[in-house]
């Protein structure tokens, strides 16, 4: 080669859509097909753009690969430059055009800086580079990838490893598991987080413990949703009878109790009567009276659990509750999710009475907004607000070592501010 490189500029059509906007999926076809090649990678950096595509570079030490992907097209433009003999970019090619399933391509060559065309100057740099090189301490190699729980005007993202632990499409939706450098592992279902190692303990305290500090004598608790576990980890730590626990989705169990081990810790429980189905038919089928107490740990109102927020669910809910029964659900943010905040507590107080309905807010740091709420309502005269033993609730926290939950800010957690209140109507 009579040349300082070789540049290939590709056309990718036909390609599977879902690679093309998975940045992902990207990324590590890129890496790798970098690698095949004989290339030395130095740093990859991809953005995900809304709604669709994906951006990257892939810097080796002999020079780079760039792609820009348009899945709505099906298509992807891809540049191979490499500097030197060592390294082939037509492996790389070749390593891409399987990976995006591209149906055909198109592709050109060029040398690049015809050695017949140069010349060679005489230069002295100012900086020794072997010390400079020395002097980094950055990793060499770091990977920039984030993963974005987003609606069309907000988002909150968290920066991952890359290393998707667990990847499946389920029939309900995409369960995966990523590895964050700030948040430990984290589950996300669809594009949502669900839960993340480092928080996850202050929404599962502040769903299951409310209730159950207020609750006299909580025997029969159902829980629907929670595949990921933490809700019924934090419901076992009380000496209840039987714990139902209605999950759409087995595939969340499963890679929950694999990559989520502190969170699942309690599958194995004896009390606990795992059930894998439809918590909105089994609600319906239930024997009235059945529970002391409800949690309905669902996700979003998008997807698989969109009925948990419907009147008929919480109306079957309320007659599966025994008299004095509480419910407790995720009630959304008012701040993210500002509708479904609004209906779940209108639809709640319709069924259960406005004065038997109690909101609390929590810190939710890796949801968007970072302020979620869950919602509460009693088949009785129960307030979760007032009527709950400090003492008892005191103790509990010190024996279980709880970590967001404590007797006061399960009373704090009901002082809704000014704006809240207005949304909810309570501003009397
Ligand atoms: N946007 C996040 C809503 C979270 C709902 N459920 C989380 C499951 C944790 N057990």
């Amino acid at each position: 080669m009579n040349a300082l490189g070789r540049h290939i500029l590709v056309e990718f059509n036909g390609c599977c859509p879902d690679i093309l906007n998975d940045v992902a999926v990207i990324e590590e076809s890129m890496v790798t097909a970098a690698r095949n090649a004989g290339a030395t990678v130095i740093q990859s950096t991809f953005h995900h753009f809304s709604p669709f595509g994906v951006s990257g570079v892939v810097v080796i030490q002999e020079s780079h690969l760039a792609i820009h992907t348009w899945p709505e097209y099906g298509y992807a433009a891809v540049d191979l430059f490499t500097c030197g003999e060592s390294v082939d970019p037509w492996v790389s090619f070749d390593h891409l055009k399987v990976a995006f399933k591209a149906a055909n391509h198109s592709s050109i060559e060029m040398y690049r800086g015809s050695l017949s065309l140069l010349k060679r100057i005489d230069f002295k740099l100012k900086n020794d580079r072997k010390k400079m090189e020395e002097a980094l301490v950055e990793p060499k190699y770091m990977r920039n990838l984030w993963f974005t729980d987003r609606d069309e005007n907000q988002a909150f993202s968290l920066r991952h490893t890359g290393n998707i632990m667990f990847n499946e499409t389920s029939p309900y939706q995409k369960v995966r598991i990523f590895e964050s450098p700030e948040f430990g592992r984290f589950l996300a279902l669809n594009n949502m987080v669900m839960c993340t190692e480092r928080d996850e303990f202050h929404y599962h305290e502040m769903i299951a413990h409310p209730v159950m500090q207020t609750h006299p004598n909580p025997q029969r608790v159902l829980v629907i949703g929670g595949g990921d576990g933490g809700t019924i980890r934090e419901v076992l730590k009380y000496p209840v009878e039987r714990v139902t626990m209605v999950e759409i989705d087995e595939a969340v169990v499963r890679a929950s109790k694999q990559f989520l081990p502190t969170i699942s810790s309690e599958f194995g429980n004896p009390r606990l009567d795992l059930r894998i189905g439809d918590g909105i038919q089994y609600v319906r089928e239930v024997e009235q009276e059945s529970f002391d107490v409800i949690i309905v740990d669902g996700s979003d109102p998008v997807g698989p659990a969109e009925g948990l927020f419907s009147e008929e669910f919480y109306r079957n809910c309320m007659r599966a509750l025994r008299k004095g029964g509480l419910l407790v659900t995720q009630g959304e943010s008012p701040l993210f999710q500002e509708k479904a905040f609004k209906e779940t507590n209108q639809v709640l107080k319709k069924i259960f009475g406005a004065e038997k309905v109690k909101t609390l807010l929590f810190f939710a740091p890796s949801y968007p907004t970072g302020m979620w709420s869950h919602q509460t309502a009693c088949k009785g005269d129960l307030n979760p607000a007032k009527d709950f033993s400090q003492e008892k609730a005191r103790l509990f926290t010190k024996e279980h070592g709880l970590k967001y939950y404590s007797e006061k800010v399960h009373e704090s957690a009901f002082q809704l501010p000014g704006f809240v209140k207005t949304m909810l109507n309570e501003n009397v």
